[in-house]
């Protein structure tokens, strides 16, 4: 697994950059007269607080839903930039650049102003795609244990669950994202939120919720949102949720 992760890494990028100039026939060709030399690279951007994690999977692992290009150019790019953004925007902000995600987006009106509207928009997407990646990865079926009980109880049983957060997922308008809270007595209820806000922002955890931008399904289902939607459940790990259910019983769940 781990190095099928690694190769899928290398597929993207200046790889892909490198096999594009090996095409045939470009042997013969002339070569590029010499051009201006390059414009110095932008600054770098700061490589912390914040740090963008591996994919815990290969690219194609959620196959059966989401397509291994999607999830590259979506893990890599546009969770990438928004760590990035949001490491930029800690520049200099000593106080907030020590907290961490959770607490950072939980005290957002502290946050002074001219930064704020980054820190949410790039924290929140930082917070909604680490815990989007932790999920998947999965063969969908369906939970047991407390987790199931804790379905059954608050958001009428499995069936009605899926329905409900199916519908709820098809209600945003634009960009945004479908959740399930978990209070620390591990009761669930669904949300949604635009942009990428994260119930965290209002004290809320997460236990999981769904992607709902069109990056996250656009090369293979276009504007068909209600097949991504209903087609996500098949790569949900429900042990993994489980877990989370667990750990924010347990005062352990972060973002
Ligand atoms: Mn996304």
């Amino acid at each position: 697994m781990a190095f099928i992760h690694r190769r899928g890494l290398l597929l993207g990028g200046a790889a892909l950059g490198a096999s594009a100039l090996a095409l045939p026939g470009w042997a013969q060709a002339p070569g590029p007269a010499p051009g201006p030399a390059p414009a110095p690279a932008p600054a770098a951007a700061p490589t912390g607080p914040h740090t963008h994690a591996p994919l815990p999977y290969a690219f194609d692992a959620n196959e059966a839903s989401i397509d291994a290009r999607t999830m590259e150019l979506h893990w890599r790019f546009h969770h990438g930039s928004q760590v990035a953004n949001l490491n930029r925007a800690l520049e200099g902000q000593d106080a907030f650049a020590r907290l961490p995600l959770d607490e950072l987006l939980m005290n957002l009106s502290r946050v002074p102003e001219n930064i704020r509207t980054a820190i949410r928009n790039n924290g929140g997407g930082h917070a909604n795609h680490s815990m989007f990646w932790e999920i998947m990865g999965g063969r969908g079926g369906e939970p047991g244990g407390d987790l199931r009980a804790a379905i059954d109880r608050d958001l009428g049983g499995w069936t009605e669950f899926r329905n409900r957060f199916n519908t709820a997922s098809m209600g945003v308008f634009g960009s945004g994202w479908a959740f399930v809270t978990v209070t620390p007595s591990g009761q669930l209820a669904i949300v949604t939120r635009p942009g990428q806000d994260n119930p965290l922002m209002d004290g809320s955890r997460v236990l999981m919720g769904n992607d709902l931008w069109e990056h996250a399904y656009y090369l293979r289902y276009q504007n068909r949102r209600m097949e991504y939607v209903s087609s996500w459940w098949d790569v949900l790990n429900w042990e993994r949720i489980a877990a989370r259910h667990g750990e924010a019983v347990a005062g352990t769940l972060r973002v």
